[in-house]
C-alpha cells in the first residue's frame, strides 16, 4: 500500500540479506517497504525494506536454528481467550504476555462468549480480569455473537496494528466480521474448531479496518512464542515482578527457594496474585507445557 492508501501487488527481486538474522523469508506481514512501480501499471517490485520496530518469530522446523518472521512493526498484541469452549488456561494467557514482553509489544487480553459463561465463570472471569489489571494489562470481556461490549474493543484496535493470537474456536474470525462485516472471514464451526491442528493456512494475513488500523491474524500458529530465554530472565517478563528487581537479597534469585525474596514476601501479603506467581513457578520449572 502507498502513502495515499492505494494497493499495488510487488514482487522480490534478487535476494535480501538481512543481516544478524537467518530467515527462511525475507519479508514479513507488517514490514515497511520501499518499492518501484511498474511504468503505467499498478504492480511494481520491492527494492527495499525499512528496519523493523519489532518483530516476532518462530523456529523456521525444531531443529533448524534459521527462523521464519511472522509478523512485523505491531503496535500490540490481543489474545483471544474464552471461559467457554474452548476453554483457554491461564497458562497459555501467561505465556503470550511473557511472550509480548520478552519482545516489548504492548499486550491485551480479550475473553469472548461471555453469553455463555455461567455464574461460576463469572466469577472466575472477574478475579482473572483483575489479576491480569494489577499486573499492568488490558483486560477487555466481549460477545462477538451478542455484540455485547464490541465498542470497546473497536476502539482499542482503532489506529493501531493488532497482531491476533487465540486458540482455534475462541472465536477471533467472529470478533473481526462483527466490526467489519465486508471481510467475512470464514467462521468455523465448534465440531471442526475442536480438530486441533487443522489449518487452512500457516501463513500470517493483514486485514485492513475502515475506521483505522489493521488486524495481523496468524491462522495455525498456536503460539507465536517459542522465545528462548535463560531461568533467571523470565521474572523479567512478569512485570509486576520485574517492579521488584534488585529489592531480593540475591541479584539472580528466581523466586523460587531463595531466601530473602521480596517477591515471595509479596505474594504472602497478596500484592502479587499467587495465581500468577504459580504460572511463573511452572514456567520456570517447565512445567506449564501440559495445558
Ligand atoms: N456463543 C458464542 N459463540 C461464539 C462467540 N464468538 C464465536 N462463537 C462461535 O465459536 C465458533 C468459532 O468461531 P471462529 O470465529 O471461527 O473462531 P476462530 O477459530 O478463533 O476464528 C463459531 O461457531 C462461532 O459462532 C460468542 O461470543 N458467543
Ligand atoms: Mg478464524
Ligand atoms: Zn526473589
Amino acid at each position: 500500500m502507498d502513502e495515499t492508501g492505494k494497493r499495488h501487488e510487488c514482487r522480490l527481486r534478487g535476494k535480501f540479506k538481512i543481516s544478524g538474522l537467518q530467515s527462511t523469508n525475507p519479508i514479513a506481514v507488517g514490514d515497511h517497504v520501499e518499492f518501484q512501480p511498474d511504468p503505467g501499471q499498478e504492480t511494481g517490485t520491492i527494492t527495499g525494506i525499512e528496519n523493523r520496530r519489532n518483530y516476532i518469530i518462530r523456529k523456521a522446523t525444531n531443529l533448524s536454528r534459521r527462523t521464519h518472521i511472522i509478523a512485523s512493526n505491531m503496535d500490540q498484541a490481543m489474545v483471544i481467550a474464552t471461559l467457554a469452549e474452548p476453554r483457554t488456561s491461564m497458562g497459555f494467557i501467561d505465556r503470550f504476555l511473557v511472550t509480548c514482553e520478552a519482545y516489548s509489544i504492548p499486550a491485551v487480553i480479550v475473553f469472548n462468549k461471555t453469553d455463555l459463561y455461567d455464574e461460576e465463570s463469572l466469577d472466575y472471569l472477574e478475579q482473572l480480569l483483575h489479576m491480569y489489571r494489577d499486573a499492568g494489562y488490558k483486560g477487555l470481556c466481549v460477545s462477538a455473537t451478542q455484540k455485547q461490549n464490541l465498542e470497546s474493543f473497536e476502539q482499542i484496535l482503532r489506529n493501531k496494528t493488532t497482531l491476533l493470537s487465540g486458540h482455534s474456536g475462541v472465536g477471533k474470525s467472529t470478533l473481526i466480521n462483527a466490526i467489519e462485516p465486508s471481510l467475512n472471514l470464514k467462521v468455523q464451526s465448534i465440531s471442526q474448531a475442536h480438530l486441533k491442528g487443522r489449518h487452512t493456512t500457516t501463513f500470517a494475513e493483514m486485514f485492513e479496518l475502515s475506521k483505522g488500523g489493521f488486524i495481523i491474524d496468524t491462522p495455525g500458529i498456536k503460539e507465536f512464542g517459542l522465545v528462548d530465554f535463560e531461568q533467571w530472565e523470565l521474572c523479567h517478563y512478569f512485570p509486576e515482578m520485574r517492579a521488584l528487581f534488585n529489592l531480593c537479597r540475591y541479584d539472580n534469585c528466581t523466586h523460587h527457594n531463595e531466601p530473602g525474596c521480596k517477591v515471595k514476601e509479596e505474594v504472602e501479603n497478596g500484592k502479587i496474585s499467587i495465581l500468577r506467581y504459580h504460572n511463573y513457578l511452572s514456567m520456570l520449572l517447565g512445567e506449564d507445557r501440559k495445558n
